[in-house]
C-alpha cells in the first residue's frame, strides 16, 4: 500500500478490526493514528506506510516511542510505531487536502477535522466553512485579507473562498432580497478573535451601505469609545470584553446605512477588590500598546460621535471618582469590628457643589466626594452605616469592616456601570435611532467570551455515557421553579443567615436527581452543559449575585449637585418601579431589586427573542493557542473549541446532503482515463455519467449537475481508491511486459 491509503473505513469492505495489521512509518504519512502505549499491543505486519489518521489530537496525548511531533510538517517523522488497528482511523485521500469546506471531507473524523485546519492554519488561511457556519482561527498577527480590494472581490464574487466579508456579504444580500432582518452570530471562547471578527463584518457592511451622511464612519467609531471604557487586559486576552454587545445597523431600501443602535449585555465587572482597582494587577502596560496614542483616538471618537467637550468631562469625572472610592479605607472601632472611614480630618473642607478641585494631599474621601458632587461627611456616612427603621425612628447602624469595604465597591461599580451605559446611550442618540423599522437590518452579536480557568478530571459518572436527545434536562436544571439553580441561588441570596456552603448543600439536596448534576466534593458543583461539562465552585456566589447597592448609597448619589450621579440614580429608580410593585418607595428598595442572575436571564431572553427574529449566519472563533503568539497551533486546545460549538455534528447534518462538488471537467480530467476507449464522449458532462456508470457508482450517491457533479459523504474517496487500484495494476501489468520482454 502507499502513501494516502487508508486502512479502515467502510471502503472495499476491509472491516476496521479486523485482525489485519501493518507496519506504519509516520515519516510517510500525512496522518498518524496515535493509540494509548498500553494498548500498542500489536506490531503491524506490512512494512510500507499506511496513510491513518491522527488522534494525537484527543485530550489523551500522544504515546508515540522514539517519535517526535513535528510542529512545521505537522505529523509524527521518521519513526516507525506499534498501533492497534482499532485505534486506526480512516484518513482523507491527498486530493481533499486542505478543503475550503469541512464538509468536503470523505473522513469526517476529529483527526481530520483538526488537520485540515492545521494546514490551512498554517499558510494562513485563517477562515474556512464547517457547513453553512465560518470558523475563523485567530491568526494574532495581521493577515493581508481585508480593504478595498478584498470588500470589492467579494463583493463582485471574485472571491468565494471562506472569509467574514462572504458572510456579511450573504446577510445583506439575503436582507436586500428578502426584507427580512439578519443576525451575524459570533461566538468563541475568551481571546478567540470575536471582537476583531465583529469589526471586520461592520467594515463590510460599512463599505456597501457608506452614502452621503457619513453614518458609517459613525458605527465604525462606536467601537473605539465601546472598548476604551468597556475592555480590560486579561491573562486570557490584551483587549479583553467586559460586555457583550448587539449592534444592529439599519439600511434604506437603496441599502445604504441611515442608522444604528447598540444594546449591552452587562458590563462584566468582577468585585472591584480583584482589582483594588487597578495597581494589584502587575499589568499596567500592554506590549506594543501606546495608551497615549489609544486616548488620542479615542478623543477623535468622541468627536466623531458628538459627545460634547463638556460630557467628555463629566466621563471622566466619573472614572476618577471610581478610583478614588478604591482608595478609601476603613478603620476597625469596636470589638465588633465596626468600623469608620479613615479620613484625614486635617484636609476636610466643605464642598458646597463647584466643579471638583482636588489639593494636593486630599484623603481619598474628600477627592470622590469633591468629583461626584457630595459632601465628604455625606459619603462616609455613606459607606460606613446602614439606617434602620428602630420603631418610629430612623437610626444609622454601623458597618462591619466585610459590610462597608462591599458597601464601598458596590458604589464604585454601579457608577462605572453607569457611566458606561450612559455612553452607550450617547452613542445610540448619535447614531439618530428615531423611527423604529424592521426588515433591513443586519445585527451583530458579539459577546465575552468563556473562560475556563481550571482543567478538571471528573471522576464518578462518566459523563460520555450520559447521552441527551436535545438540552432540555439541562435547561430544566436552571430554570425549573421553585428547585432550579437560579430559584435556588435567588432564595439563598435572601436569606440573611446562608453562606456558600449553605447554598451547596441545598443545590445537593434538590438537584442531585438530575443526570445534569453532580454534587462535588467541598462546596463545589458541576454541570454538564452542552459543550461540556463545567465545575463551579460556589465560594463568592451569593455575594455576586445580591446586588449589594442598598438604598442608603443610592439616595447619596440622587442629592449630589453633579449631574452624573444624579442621572445615574434616577435611571435606577426608575428601573425599579418597573420591576417592583407601584407603591414601592426609596426605602423599599433593598427589598424590591432583583438578583444579578435574574437580571442576566431577562436580558438573555430578550436578545433570544430578537435573534429568533432574524435570519442567522453564524461565524465560530477559534484560539489557536494560550498564549496569544502567531504561528503555534496547539491541538488539544483547538478540538476542545471544536468540540465545544459542535463543529463535527454541524458539518456531519450538512453532509447530509451531497456536500463534494467537482465540475465535470475537473472529474474527467482525474478518472477520464478510467473509461474504455470506446467509451470516450466528447462533452464532459457525458463522460462524467460514462465513468460513473462504467464503475458502478450507485445512482443514490451522487447528482448530476450541468456544470457539477455532487456527491454523498465518502464518495470521492471510493473513486480514488479505484483509481489507485487501476494504476497500482497498470504498473504490475508494465512490470510483468518488462521482465517478459528481458
Ligand atoms: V473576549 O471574549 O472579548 O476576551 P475576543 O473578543 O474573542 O475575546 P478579540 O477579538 O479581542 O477576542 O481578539 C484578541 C486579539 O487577537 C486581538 O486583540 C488581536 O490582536 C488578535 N486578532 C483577533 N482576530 C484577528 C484578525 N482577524 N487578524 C489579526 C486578530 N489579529
Ligand atoms: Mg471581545
Amino acid at each position: 500500500s502507499k502513501k494516502g491509503e487508508v486502512i479502515k473505513g467502510s471502503r472495499g469492505g476491509g472491516s476496521f478490526g479486523s485482525k489485519k495489521i501493518k507496519e506504519v512509518d509516520p515519516g510517510e504519512l500525512p496522518y498518524v493514528l496515535v493509540p494509548e502505549e498500553k494498548e500498542c499491543n500489536r506490531r503491524l505486519e506490512e512494512k510500507d506506510g499506511a496513510s491513518v489518521a491522527s488522534t494525537a489530537c484527543s485530550s489523551s496525548v500522544p504515546q508515540f516511542r522514539d517519535s517526535e511531533w513535528n510542529d512545521n510538517v505537522g505529523y509524527f517523522i521518521k519513526k516507525v510505531v506499534t498501533v492497534s488497528t482499532g485505534e486506526l482511523l480512516p484518513a482523507n485521500p491527498e486530493i481533499l487536502e486542505g478543503v475550503d469546506d469541512l464538509i468536503q471531507l470523505s473522513y469526517l473524523n476529529e483527526p481530520s477535522v483538526l488537520h485540515n485546519l492545521y494546514q490551512r492554519h498554517s499558510r494562513d488561511i485563517i477562515y474556512s466553512k464547517a457547513g453553512p457556519v465560518l470558523i475563523a482561527i485567530n491568526p494574532f498577527k495581521a493577515v493581508q485579507l481585508y480593504g478595498n480590494d478584498f470588500v470589492t472581490a467579494y463583493r463582485q464574487k471574485l472571491l468565494d473562498s471562506p472569509h467574514v466579508y462572504a458572510i456579511a456579504d450573504a446577510a445583506y444580500t439575503e436582507m436586500m432580497a428578502d426584507e427580512r432582518n439578519q443576525s451575524i452570530i459570533i461566538s468563541g471562547e475568551s481571546g478567540a478573535g470575536k471582537t476583531e471578527t465583529a469589526k471586520i463584518a461592520m467594515q463590510y457592511l460599512a463599505a456597501l451601505g457608506g452614502g452621503s451622511s457619513g453614518i458609517e464612519c459613525e458605527v465604525l467609531q462606536t467601537s473605539c469609545i465601546l472598548e476604551a471604557f468597556g475592555n480590560a487586559k486579561t491573562s486570557r486576552n490584551d483587549n479583553s470584553s467586559r460586555f457583550g454587545k448587539l449592534i444592529e445597523i439599519h439600511f434604506s431600501a437603496t441599502g445604504k446605512i441611515w442608522g444604528a443602535k447598540i444594546q449591552t449585555y452587562k458590563l462584566n465587572l468582577k468585585t472591584a477588590s480583584e482589582y483594588n482597582y487597578l495597581n494589584q494587577s502587575a499589568c499596567l502596560a500592554i506590549h506594543d500598546v501606546d495608551d497615549a496614542e489609544k486616548f488620542h483616538v479615542l478623543m477623535e471618537a468622541f468627536k466623531t460621535i458628538r459627545i460634547s467637550k463638556e460630557d467628555q468631562e463629566h466621563a471622566f469625572e466619573m472614572l476618577a471618582a471610581v478610583l478614588w472610592l478604591g482608595n478609601i479605607s476603613f478603620k476597625v472601632v469596636d470589638t465588633e469590628n465596626h468600623v469608620e472611614v479613615v479620613a484625614d480630618e486635617g484636609k476636610m473642607r466643605s464642598c458646597s457643589g463647584s466643579r471638583p478641585t482636588i489639593f494636593p494631599g486630599s484623603s481619598a474621601t474628600l477627592c470622590a466626594a469633591r468629583l461626584i458632587g457630595c459632601n465628604a461627611q455625606d459619603l462616609m456616612v455613606a459607606l460606613s452605616t446602614k439606617r434602620i427603621q428602630a420603631g418610629k425612628d430612623n437610626v444609622a447602624k454601623k458597618l462591619t469592616l466585610q459590610q462597608a469595604i462591599d458597601t464601598r465597591d458596590a458604589l464604585a461599580k454601579f457608577v462605572y456601570a453607569s457611566l458606561f451605559d450612559w455612553l452607550v446611550e450617547k452613542i445610540n442618540r448619535s447614531l439618530a435611532m428615531g423611527k423604529q423599522h424592521t426588515g433591513r437590518s443586519i445585527s451583530i452579536l458579539d459577546i465575552y467570551g468563556f473562560e475556563s480557568f481550571k482543567e478538571y478530571e471528573l471522576d464518578g459518572i462518566d459523563w460520555a455515557k450520559v447521552e441527551f436527545k436535545d438540552n432540555q434536562e439541562c435547561l430544566n436544571l436552571f430554570e425549573k421553579k421553585p428547585i432550579g439553580l437560579i430559584s435556588l441561588l435567588d432564595e439563598e441570596s435572601n436569606f440573611p443567615k446562608a453562606t456558600d456552603m449553605t447554598f451547596a448543600s441545598k443545590l445537593k439536596q434538590h438537584l442531585n436527581a438530575n443526570p445534569c448534576f453532580k454534587g462535588e466534593r467541598g462546596g463545589a458543583f458541576s454541570v454538564r452543559h452542552y459543550a461540556g461539562e463545567v465545575l463551579y465552585d460556589t465560594s463568592g456566589f451569593l455575594e455576586k449575585n445580591r446586588d449589594p447597592l442598598h438604598s442608603d448609597t443610592l439616595q447619596l448619589l440622587a442629592s449630589c449637585s453633579s449631574r452624573l450621579p444624579q442621572l445615574f440614580a434616577s435611571s435606577k429608580l426608575n428601573q425599579l418601579q418597573k420591576t417592583a410593585n407601584p407603591s414601592s418607595q426609596l426605602g423599599a428598595f433593598d427589598s424590591h431589586k432583583q438578583s444579578v442572575g435574574t437580571k442576566f436571564k431577562g436580558q438573555l431572553f430578550k436578545l433570544m427573542q430578537q435573534l429568533e427574529n432574524s435570519t442567522p449566519h453564524f461565524i465560530r472563533c477559534i484560539k489557536p493557542n494560550s498564549k496569544q503568539l502567531p504561528g503555534a497551533y496547539e491541538r488539544d486546545l483547538v478540538l476542545e473549541q471544536l468540540r465545544c460549538c459542535g463543529v463535527l455534528e454541524v458539518v456531519r447534518i450538512s453532509k447530509s446532503g451531497y456536500p463534494t462538488r467537482m465540475t465535470h471537467q475537473e472529474f474527467t480530467r482525474r478518472y477520464g482515463f478510467l473509461l474504455s476507449e470506446n467509451n470516450i464522449c466528447l462533452d464532459p458532462l457525458s463522460m462524467s455519467v460514462a465513468i460513473l456508470q462504467q464503475f458502478d457508482v450507485l445512482p443514490e450517491t451522487y447528482q448530476v449537475g450541468y456544470t457539477k457533479l455532487y456527491f454523498r459523504v465518502g464518495q470521492i474517496g471510493a473513486l480514488e481508491d479505484m483509481r489507485k487500484q487501476f494504476l497500482q495494476g497498470t504498473l504490475e501489468v508494465q512490470k510483468c511486459f518488462r521482465g517478459n520482454r528481458a
